[in-house]
C-alpha cells in the first residue's frame, strides 16, 4: 500500500492508502492512478484528487445537469478540461448535436481510457465529440457566438488550470457563448479554498449579468462540500422550475444517481456563510500559480 492525499490547510491533510497503478510526469503535471479499497480507481494530478470510480457521479452530475437542464435545447457544448470523460458523458445525455472537449493534457485522456474507462463509459468515442488537445483559454478566445453551454472541468486554481479562473478567460467565454447560453464551472471548496471561490465569483461577476454559485457534496474533495457557479447573460439557471427540469430529464431519457429536479431548485439556496462570502467579494483578476 502507498499513502497519497492532499494538504488541505495548515495542519490538515487527507491520507489515503492504496496501490499505485500508474505514475508519470506529463509535460504539464504529475499524473497518478491509485486503486483504493473503498473509492476504487483514483485519478490524481499534481497531488490533487480529481475523481474516483465510486464518487465521480456526485461531482460530474452536479457540474453538468443543473446548467444543461436549464436549457430548452442543447445543440453545441464546449467542455474545457474533463479528460477523464465523466463530464462529457453527462453532457451527451442532453442530446447535443456536437460537443467539443478541449483538454490540455492528452495523457490524462489516454491514461483514463486505460485505467478508468467506466467514468467516460464510451463517451470519448461518441461520433458527436470533437477532442481538441490544447489550451482551453486559447481555444475559447477563437470562438464567438458558438456554444449553448461551456462547462469548465479543470483542477484547482494552480498550475495549468489557474487561467480558467481569470477575468480574461471568462470574458472570452462570454463571447463564445450564444446569447441564451450558460457557463458552469467548478469553483473549489467554500471552506478551504476561499481565494479560489472569491476569484471565480468576482471575475465571473465582471463578465456576466447573472452569477449563481451552488454547493453539493463530493466525498473525496477537500471538506466534502464543493462549489460550482453558473453564469448567464440571459435567464438565471435557478429560474428553471422543478417541474420543467423533471420533464426535460424524462424527455432526454436521463437517469441520475445524485441530481434530481428537486435538488435543482434547492442547491441554489445557499448556506448563510456562502451568501456572506459572495456579498463581501471584491472582483479581482489575478489567478494564483
Ligand atoms: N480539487 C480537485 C478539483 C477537481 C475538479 N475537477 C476534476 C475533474 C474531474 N473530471
Amino acid at each position: 500500500m502507498t499513502e497519497f492525499g492532499e494538504r488541505i490547510a495548515e495542519g490538515l491533510r487527507t491520507v489515503y492508502e492504496g496501490e499505485l497503478l500508474h505514475s508519470e510526469q506529463t509535460p504539464f503535471q504529475k499524473l497518478e492512478v491509485f486503486e483504493h479499497p473503498h473509492f476504487g480507481r483514483v485519478l490524481v494530478l499534481d497531488g490533487l484528487i480529481q475523481t474516483t470510480q465510486s464518487d465521480e457521479f456526485c461531482y460530474h452530475e452536479m457540474l453538468v445537469h443543473p446548467a444543461l437542464a436549464s436549457l430548452e435545447r442543447v445543440e453545441r457544448v464546449l467542455i474545457i478540461g474533463g479528460g477523464d470523460g465523466g463530464t462529457l458523458r453527462r453532457v451527451l445525455e442532453h442530446g447535443p448535436s456536437e460537443v467539443v472537449m478541449c483538454e490540455i493534457d492528452e495523457r490524462v485522456i489516454e491514461v483514463c481510457r486505460e485505467y478508468i474507462p467506466d467514468i467516460s463509459a464510451g463517451a470519448l468515442d461518441d461520433p458527436r465529440v470533437q477532442l481538441v488537445i490544447g489550451d482551453g483559454a486559447e481555444f475559447v478566445a477563437q470562438n464567438e457566438d458558438a456554444f449553448d453551454a461551456i462547462v469548465i472541468d479543470g483542477s484547482d486554481a494552480v498550475g495549468p488550470a489557474a487561467v480558467l479562473f481569470s477575468d480574461a478567460f471568462y470574458k472570452s467565454s462570454g463571447r463564445a457563448l450564444r446569447p441564451e447560453g450558460v457557463l458552469v464551472s467548478q469553483s473549489g471548496s467554500p471552506l478551504f479554498q476561499l481565494d479560489e471561490f472569491r476569484m471565480a465569483f468576482g471575475n465571473l461577476t465582471r463578465s456576466f449579468d447573472t452569477v449563481e454559485p451552488y454547493v453539493s457534496f463530493v466525498p473525496t474533495y477537500p471538506g466534502v462540500l464543493w462549489s460550482y457557479m453558473t453564469a448567464t447573460n440571459g435567464k438565471p439557471v435557478s429560474f428553471t422550475s422543478p417541474l420543467v427540469v423533471r420533464v426535460r430529464l424524462e424527455q432526454r431519457g436521463i437517469s441520475t444517481r445524485f441530481y434530481n429536479a428537486d435538488l435543482h431548485a434547492s442547491v441554489f439556496s445557499l448556506p448563510e456563510f456562502i451568501r456572506e462570502i459572495c456579498a463581501t467579494t471584491v472582483p479581482t483578476s489575478v489567478p494564483r500559480g
